[in-house]
This record gives C-alpha cells, sequence and structure tokens, in this order.
C-alpha cells in the first residue's frame, strides 16, 4: 500500500518553535511499513504544508498526535477522510481520547504501536475489522469497540527509526531514544501512563550501531530520565567513549538526582554532554511534594552547581499554577532562577493533559476553562488555579519569563557555559516577547472571565467572552462596486458573504478589505462563496493563496461553495496545490 505518516506541527509560538525535531514514533513506523514492503512517505507539517496529492494518492492515512496538536491533525483527518481515505491516529493525546478521535478517524491506537500497527495496516489491506488486535479503538456500526490495551513493548525488538522516510526535512540536533518509561510518577506528566513505570533501555550494541551515523553531529537523547538506571546509562557513556563513536555535542533530560554521581557526571562530560533538561518544577517545597516530584529544593541547587562546574549547560523547566502556589511563588522562582545562574528555562503553566492525575482531578472539580486542545501547550493558562485568577497567573508567568530573558540578563552565564548560553537567551528575549504579542488577546478574554458580573460556568463563558470582544472590533461594510462584501457575527463565528466577480483587481481590494476588517487571531470563520464568479483559474489560485494567509493564525475556517464554483477544488487538484487551511463545504 501507499501510506503517509504526518506528525502535525504546533498551532502556536512555544520556546521550541525553532526546533525542527520530529518525535520517534512515527520514523519507527514508517520503518516497520517500509520493512514489510509498503511506499512510505512521512510528513512533520500542517496542513498548509503539504501537497494534496500526498493524501490524495495515499491508500492509507495515518496521524500522531499530542494534546496541543491535535486539533491540526483532526482537520487533516477530516480532510484525508473526505477524499475516501482510512485514517489511524495514534500518541499521546488520543491514547486517551479515542472516542474523541473516532469522530474524525477510522481507528485510534492507544499507546505503543510497535507491535500492534502492522498487523493493524494488514488488517485494513483485507478489509477486516481489527478485532483482535490490541490496543486499538474503532467503531463497529454504531458502537465504540476498545479492544484491551497492548502489553509495554520490548524495545530490543523496535527498529531504528530511518529519519531519511521524511522528505526535505532539514534537522540540526538528532534525536535517539535509549529507553521508554520513567520509575516516577509526577501527577502532570502523561509518560508514565503512556509507556509505563517500567523502564526499559535498549542494548549498548543496538544503540552504538544507531548512534554511528551521528558522529561528529548534535544528538538530543529524548528520553523522559536518560540516567533513571545509572550503572546503564554509564555502560553507554563508557561505550560511546572507547569506542569514539561520540556525537560533537548532546543534550537530554535528566532529574536531578544524576548530579549526585560523581563517575556519572565525568562519563557525561568526556562522551560531549554540554546540556542537561532538569524538570526543576518548583521553589516551593509544598508544590514540589503535591506533584509527587519525589525531590528537595536543594537537590535542584545542588544540581545546577555540579553541572556547571563541569561547563554542562543548565536548562530548568517549572510549572506554575499547583494549588499551593501563589503570585509570590512565580516572583521567588525568577529570583531563583537569576541567582543560580541557570542558563535557560522554561516557566511553564501547569496543563492539565488528558491521562494524567492533574487532567482527572481538575475535569472532577470543574475547573477546567476550555477544552480548546490549542492551548494547552503549557503556555496557556487553561484551568481554574486556586490561590490566584487566571489572568495573574498569565500574566505572573510570561513577566517572570520577560525578565528571565532581559537584555540585562543575556550575558550572566557567558564566562560559566559560554556563548551558546549567551545566544540561547537572546533567542528566548525574541521568543517570550514574540509570544506575548501574538497572544495579547488571550489576556483579554482571561480578564473579562475575572469580571464578577459574568456568573456561569467557565467554560461557555470563554466562548461568550470572545463574542463580545470581537463584536467590539467589528463593522459592518460593503466596498467595490463588482463586489459586496458583507461580515456579521453569529454564535461565535464569523460569517464573510461575498457576491460578485472576483477578477485581480476585486481581488485585491477584497482581501484588503477583509484584512481590515478581520482579527487575525483566534478566529472562527465562514466564507460563503455561492455567489462568487471567478475571472480566471488564475484568479482562484490567487485567491486560495490569500485566504490561506490571511487565515494563517485562524482555529476553524469554513468556505462554502456552490455547484458553479467547484472550479475551486478543481483548481486544487489540478494544481497539486497545499491541503487547504479551510474545510470546503461543499
Ligand atoms: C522529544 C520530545 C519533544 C521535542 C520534539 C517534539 C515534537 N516533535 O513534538 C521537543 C523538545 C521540541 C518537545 C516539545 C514539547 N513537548 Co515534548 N516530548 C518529547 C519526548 C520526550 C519524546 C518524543 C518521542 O520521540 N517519543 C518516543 C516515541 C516512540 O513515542 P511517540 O512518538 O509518542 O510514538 C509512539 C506512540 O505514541 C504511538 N504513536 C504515536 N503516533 C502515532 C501515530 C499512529 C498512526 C500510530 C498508529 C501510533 C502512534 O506509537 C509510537 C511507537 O510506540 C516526549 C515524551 C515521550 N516519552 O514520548 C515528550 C512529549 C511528547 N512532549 C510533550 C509536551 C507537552 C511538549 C510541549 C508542549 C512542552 C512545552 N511547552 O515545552 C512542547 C510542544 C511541542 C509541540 N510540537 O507542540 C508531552 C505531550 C503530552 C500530550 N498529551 O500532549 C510528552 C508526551 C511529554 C510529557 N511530559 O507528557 N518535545
Ligand atoms: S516528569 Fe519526569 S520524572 Fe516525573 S514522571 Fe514525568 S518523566 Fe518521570
Amino acid at each position: 500500500m501507499k501510506i503517509t505518516l504526518i506528525e502535525p506541527k504546533s498551532p502556536g509560538r512555544h520556546v521550541y518553535s525553532s526546533v525542527n525535531m520530529p518525535r520517534l514514533g512515527l520514523p519507527i513506523l514508517g520503518t516497520l511499513l517500509q520493512q514489510a514492503g509498503h511506499q512510505v512517505r512521512l510528513i512533520m507539517g500542517s496542513r498548509r504544508d503539504i501537497r494534496l496529492s500526498e493524501i490524495t494518492t495515499a491508500d492509507l492515512i495515518c496521524i500522531s498526535t499530542t494534546t496541543s496538536t491535535v486539533i491540526e491533525a483532526y482537520h487533516l483527518a477530516d480532510f484525508a477522510r473526505d477524499q475516501g481515505k482510512p485514517v489511524i491516529m495514534g500518541g499521546a493525546h488520543v491514547t486517551f481520547m479515542a472516542e474523541e478521535a473516532l469522530e474524525h478517524c477510522d481507528y485510534v491506537c492507544r499507546g505503543e504501536a510497535d507491535l500492534t500497527f502492522l498487523p493493524l495496516v494488514s488488517c485494513i489491506e483485507r478489509g477486516e475489522l481489527p478485532v483482535d488486535i490490541l490496543g486499538v479503538s474503532f467503531r463497529r456500526e454504531e458502537t465504540i469497540v476498545h479492544n484491551p490495551a497492548a502489553d509495554w513493548v520490548d524495545m530490543n525488538r523496535v527498529p531504528f527509526p530511518d529519519l531519511s522516510l521524511f522528505s526535505g526535512l532539514k534537522m540540526s540536533t538528532y534525536p535517539v531514544m535509549t529507553s521508554r518509561g520513567c520509575p516516577f510518577d509526577c501527577t502532570f506528566c502523561s509518560v508514565t501512563q503512556m509507556f509505563g513505570r517500567k523502564y526499559r533501555c535498549r542494548e549498548t550494541e543496538a544503540l552504538l550501531e544507531e548512534l554511528k551515523q551521528y558522529h561528529g553531529k548534535q544528538v538530543f537523547f529524548v528520553d523522559d530520565n536518560f540516567t533513571a538506571n545509572p550503572r546503564r546509562s554509564k555502560e553507554l557513556l563508557r561505550a560511546m567513549i572507547e569506542q569514539d563513536i561520540k556525537p560533537s555535542w548532546w543534550c537530554t533530560q535528566v532529574r536531578t538526582d544524576a548530579a549526585r554521581d560523581e563517575e556519572l557526571l565525568q562519563l557525561m562530560y568526556d562522551s560531549n554532554c554540554r546540556m542537561v533538561f532538569v524538570g526543576m518544577e518548583s521553589v516551593n517545597p509544598e508544590t514540589l511534594k503535591s506533584y509527587n516530584k519525589k525531590q528537595e529544593v536543594e537537590d535542584i541547587v545542588y544540581c545546577i552547581e555540579r553541572f556547571h562546574q563541569l561547563g554542562i549547560m543548565v536548562h530548568g523547566m517549572f510549572v506554575f499554577g499547583a494549588d499551593e502556589d501563589n503570585l509570590q511563588t512565580i516572583e521567588e522562582t525568577l529570583d531563583f532562577a537569576l541567582k543560580n545562574r541557570i542558563d535557560t528555562v522554561q516557566f511553564l503553566i501547569l496543563t492539565p493533559l488528558p491521562g494524567t492525575k492533574t487532567f482527572f482531578d481538575l475535569e472532577k472539580e470543574g475547573r477546567l476553562l476550555t477544552r480548546d486542545w490549542n492551548l494547552y501547550d503549557a503556555h496557556h493558562v487553561v484551568f481554574a488555579p486556586e490561590q490566584m485568577s487566571p489572568y495573574n497567573l498569565q500574566k505572573a508567568t510570561i513577566r517572570a519569563f520577560k525578565k528571565f530573558f532581559s537584555v540585562s540578563h543575556i550575558f550572566d552565564n557567558l564566562f560559566t557555559t559560554g556563548v551558546r548560553s549567551v545566544a540561547f537567551r537572546a533567542l528566548g528575549f525574541w521568543m517570550v516577547r514574540k509570544w506575548e504579542r501574538e497572544n495579547s488577546w488571550y489576556y483579554r478574554f482571561l480578564q473579562a472571565l475575572s469580571r464578577p458580573s459574568l456568573e456561569t460556568s467557565w467554560q461557555t463563558q470563554i466562548s461568550k467572552s470572545i463574542e463580545r470582544f470581537r463584536l467590539r472590533k467589528l463593522k459592518y461594510l460593503c466596498s467595490e462596486k463588482l463586489m459586496e462584501i458583507e461580515v456579521s457575527h453569529e454564535q461565535g463565528h464569523f460569517v464573510v458573504n461575498l457576491k460578485g466577480f472576483l477578477n485581480d483587481f476585486s481581488l485585491a481590494e477584497t482581501f484588503k478589505t477583509l484584512s481590515a476588517q478581520i482579527p487575525r487571531l483566534y478566529q472562527n470563520i465562514t466564507i460563503n462563496l455561492e455567489e462568487v464568479c471567478f475571472a480566471s483559474e488564475k484568479t482562484a489560485v490567487k485567491f486560495i493563496n490569500k485566504l490561506n494567509h490571511l487565515t494563517a493564525k485562524a482555529r476553524d475556517i469554513k468556505v462554502i461553495i456552490s455547484p458553479a464554483n467547484r472550479r475551486l477544488l478543481d483548481v486544487l487538484e489540478k494544481r497539486d496545490m497545499k491541503v487547504p487551511g479551510f474545510s470546503i463545504l461543499a
């Protein structure tokens, strides 16, 4: 079969937006498919990055998800199903939200799919239902069937991910995974639900074989806890040094306890580890307890000190918004990060990811503000915190981010960990300010939520406050003679009615008017083209490109067309254009 596998990109900007690195799930599954004789195409991108033919010429579409990328994944799945293609979804979001996902796809592979994926594909090829395949959810007539969960995979039965299956993907740092699972169980983390608490490692020999291709390159060991079994980590690092199979630079995620093992630290340094990502989470001891982190503030201080003594950069990840946190906690964390000279930080906002205890508790207590998964990226407040308003948590977190990544602190670590640290801080400076500009609308509606006059449930208030906020900005308008443009607002949606004849002139005028009228961010918009006539195929192409551009940051865009302007669809297909960022209702 011809199979296209897609990892959608995150819709919003986040601290890693400039990192072009896929998760390893699809490359592993793609490699398995290729070994089984299928034709495989791997894509990392969203609708606007994917050519129509990459969907229309495939026999099967497979899409990977996390929570913050799942809305884009659903749009892609809907589009593929509209073209008559069967769709399989998998990954960290749909594993815990299989029924939601089955609204958009045909099969969900819950959990690890390394051993269940090929049998599922064979089943689909034979036209049978996957009744016996573990971990699969699917629809049988009107009911949804959830097969029992599959066992944890033996890591040594998994092939190396062939990253070259991604056509045209350029990476500066390559992902390698040496283990799965984590013996800890932090309340906000979905890793243990997804990959289990049993720490499963790959054999050193196989890892060395995989690492050979990255000699002299940069590697990110994407384990959740690279040093959970120090004996095994040391064995691998020693072998890398002895056989000189060392990347030129590598980084990984560790817990603070790694710094207590001197031999491990030295081996990390000698094998070219130059940066560690550490889940510091909080400087509030009560919060550390409530996250079930099993670490003390002194461990964090010691960890930063020891890694710095070796010249290894430290990236500290903190999570704000626990019931034990208040605004002072955020201030104290900022002071702590600056005082201890952490090289770069992520001040994340507690995010109830499906599958976690945090999600379960906040949902039960009715504290989720929204189920707009696009916003579940740890940069937006999506729940009602205990000791502060959502707005204050949002504002204080970004303020701390801005203070950390400010001009006065860019050079703080130049003489500890060198120019890279300066470069990362400079990137952080730019990123956080850009993020704030793009998300100013979110501050506004969190502010609206805090007003006592809005007394009904949080969930309904979100859409209402968007409506109010948007309506204020809106003016009705009619312009040029060739085109009639009418913008109105119905139940949380903008509706744009276009009537008339679109040629180069009226097209430019129409988009000038629309850009002035429609806010770019957070829009649900329906554009009615039933009474539009295109002057030529070229105008139709321009129309599609301009519409994609205009609505690049929008959330949900629908375009209604009549049989007469089906030409729009034909043009898309004929020119093999990119999948439009809008859904077409014919
Ligand atoms: C590397 C990594 C990154 C990299 C690259 C990310 C990327 N391209 O998405 C970087 C550092 C950039 C990153 C950033 C973030 N990450 Co990250 N990251 C990881 C990490 C550590 C490893 C990913 C990996 O390669 N896993 C190994 C492979 C084998 O697993 P997999 O891809 O999930 O695939 C398996 C199954 O899920 C399934 N499967 C997956 N897809 C599909 C598709 C089909 C069709 C099928 C059948 C099966 C299937 O089968 C695969 C094989 O068993 C994971 C943790 C983890 N253990 O997975 C977190 C993880 C994915 N990240 C997470 C988060 C939250 C983030 C951030 C939002 C955090 C932040 N704000 O900083 C950002 C946002 C990223 C984004 N794209 O939006 C969460 C996602 C949870 C969720 N429910 O959404 C995870 C799970 C960690 C956690 N603590 O829970 N991340
Ligand atoms: S946050 Fe880190 S230590 Fe805690 S469960 Fe997740 S992977 Fe393990």
